[in-house]
This record gives C-alpha cells, structure tokens and sequence, in this order.
C-alpha cells in the first residue's frame, strides 16, 4: 500500500485509478488496505479546491467541465472530474458516460476523469466519492470538479463535500424561476446561467437578474463575503464568461481561507460525514438476512395484533444489539 501511495504521491494517473478502484470495492480486505492508503496519504496534508457542480440534465454540465477544465489546464492547473450519480439507471449507468462532451479534456495528461461507479445507494456513492477525492488530492490536483444531476439529494451529498458549490441553470422564462427549490438556491455559493449565446442570449440575462434578486432575498451566511452568493452568465460553447467566473471563485475562496471559513466547512464536513457514517452502518446492520427475518417475524406480530409497534420495535433492537 505504502508503494502505491508513493505513486499516487507522485501523480501517477494509473496509481491514482487504482486506488479509486480500490476505494469502489466492497470487499473487507479491499476496505482494509483502502483505509491504510488513505491514512498515509492524509499525512501529506495536500489540498485542492473541491468544486461541486449541479444542475438539472442537459443544462450544460459535461459542455461547462470540458471548456471550463481546458481553460484551467491551459492555465497550468491540474484538473480532476468526478461525479456522484445516485440514480445510475441512465444510459452507460454513469452521468460521465458522455466521454464526447470531454473529448479534449480527456486527452490531456494534467486532466483525470472518473466516471461514477454503478452503486444505486446513496452513502457508497458518497463514501467512495469523498475517498475519491482524498485521492486527487495527495496526486496533486489543484482542482477538483465534482458533478452530479440535480436530483434527490445529491446536491446535499456534493455540497457537503465542496469548497464551493456551483448551480447551473439554464435561460427560462419567468415562471421557470420557482422550479428552484430554496434548499437548493441556499447552498448555491454561484448560480452560473449557462447558455448565453445566440437566441438564448438576452433571455439569460434576464434569467441571470431573476436569480440574482432571488439571492439577495435569501438570509446572509456567514461564509459569504459581500457581493457572495453571486449570478453570472456564461456559455460553455462559446466559452464566454468562464475566466470570471474562475476570477470569482478565486475570490471567494481565497476570503474563505482568510478569514477561517475554509478550515471550519472542511471541519463541519468531515463531522457531517462522521455523522452520516454511522447512520449508514446503523442502518446497513437491518439488511442482513437474519435481520429481516425478524423484521418479517416481528412485522407479522404487529400485524396480527399480537404486538405493539414500539414493543416490536424495542425487541427488534436488543435483537441487533447483541448481533
Ligand atoms: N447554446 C448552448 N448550448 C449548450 C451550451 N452548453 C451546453 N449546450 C448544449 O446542451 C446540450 C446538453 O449539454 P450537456 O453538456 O450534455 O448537458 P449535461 O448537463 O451534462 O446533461 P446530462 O449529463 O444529461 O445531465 C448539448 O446539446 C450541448 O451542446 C451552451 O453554452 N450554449
Ligand atoms: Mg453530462
């Protein structure tokens, strides 16, 4: 593990899809050594920023990542691309199934792409993403992009994993303007309304005000300096728009690492984490067999009468705990 990690240390992109691999496994031995590279790696102490990107299908977030991490790479950055799909029902089982969209991308040396793997549960698709992106960062990536479909609640999973969080909308008309949930505007760090060009070009910008006055009506965060959540207009095709919205991004998290905001989300993070994990092996321990067939024992109890649904539940939990 320990000569693995070397490599990844030393950016070796096969290491690095390895390891991922590894990380994706269920096995317990697998668990095992991932836990071990992990460790080590931590010890580095490297950091990147972590974007999360959401928005809904075929809004432009494979188009944006393709012009968005060119312009990065240009620059001299190292970029990775991740994504967390919980439905992964869809075509090629993964949102990064669409290697066209990142044809350039894909083929430079200082970009790394990795698909979602093909796990229906939400908290392995987390885990392994967050591990995923523990990974990019001991290999040296200065960026991390992290997609995912705006739906369910992986926009929670991904902004609870970012530096910052980024919200693609497309141009709409007036009424679309609701289809925003308020959860979702609330965690929005920018909303990018992509699309700005040709016909599209003046209905973005309304859209882009639209959006912009809906952010100023929401409650001010401590993490936010002023002039922070902000709307923008950009088009991922004519590439317009994407120098300042990096310039932004700059901006706020550099004022983030200044003023302490940085350190406490990633802390805040990784309890939130800690906090889930536990919830999740909580609740993975009623998916054994003998589980549910107590579960089905007790269940029919409750049913016939014969029980109560708290004494039920009361047994079925001393049950568990002595498994
Ligand atoms: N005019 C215009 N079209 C765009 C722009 N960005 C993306 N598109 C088009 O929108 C369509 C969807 O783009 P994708 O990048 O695949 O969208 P997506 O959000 O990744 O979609 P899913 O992966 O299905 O969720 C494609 O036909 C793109 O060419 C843009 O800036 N301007
Ligand atoms: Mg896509």
């Amino acid at each position: 593990m320990d000569s693995l990690g070397d490599k990844i240390l030393n950016g070796d992109r096969r290491a690095l899809a390895r390891a991922i691999t590894l990380v994706e496994s269920g096995r317990a031995d697998h668990r095992a050594q991932a836990s071990e590279l992990l460790a080590h790696l931590a010890k580095a102490g490297r950091q990147s920023l972590r974007v999360g990107l959401s928005g809904t299908p075929g809004v432009g977030k494979s188009t944006f990542i393709e012009s968005f991490g060119m312009m990065l790479i240009e620059q001299g950055l190292r970029v990775a691309v991740l994504a967390v799909d919980p439905s992964s029902t869809r075509s090629g089982g993964s949102i990064l199934g669409d290697k066209t969209r990142m044809e350039r991308l894909s083929r430079e040396k200082n970009a790394f792409i990795r698909p979602s793997p093909s796990q229906s549960h939400l908290g392995g698709v987390a885990r392994r993403t967050r591990e995923a992106i523990a990974l990019c960062e001991a290999a040296g990536f200065d960026v991390v992009l992290i997609e995912t479909v705006g739906v369910g609640q992986s926009e929670t999973v991904v902004s609870e994993m970012s530096d910052l969080f980024l919200l693609l909308l497309a141009p709409a008309g007036g009424d679309e303007l609701q289809g925003v949930k308020r959860g979702i505007m609330e965690m929005a760090d920018m909303i990018l309304v992509n699309k700005a060009d040709g016909d599209l070009k003046a209905t973005a910008t309304r859209t882009c005000a639209d959006y912009a006055g809906a952010l100023r009506l929401l409650r001010k965060r401590p993490q936010d300096p002023e002039g922070f959540p902000k709307a923008m207009t950009v088009s991922a095709v004519e590439k317009h728009g994407l120098d300042q919205a990096w310039d932004e991004m700059t901006t706020l998290s550099g004022w983030r690492r200044e003023n302490g905001h940085w350190d406490g989300n990633r802390a805040a993070q990784a309890r939130f984490w800690f906090d889930q994990e536990v919830r999740y092996a909580l609740l993975s321990r009623l998916d054994t067999p003998t589980a549910r067939a107590e579960m089905d024992r007790l269940g029919a109890a409750v049913g016939a009468g014969n029980l109560s649904p708290t004494a039920a539940a009361d047994r079925m939990l001393s049950i568990l705990a002595t498994h």
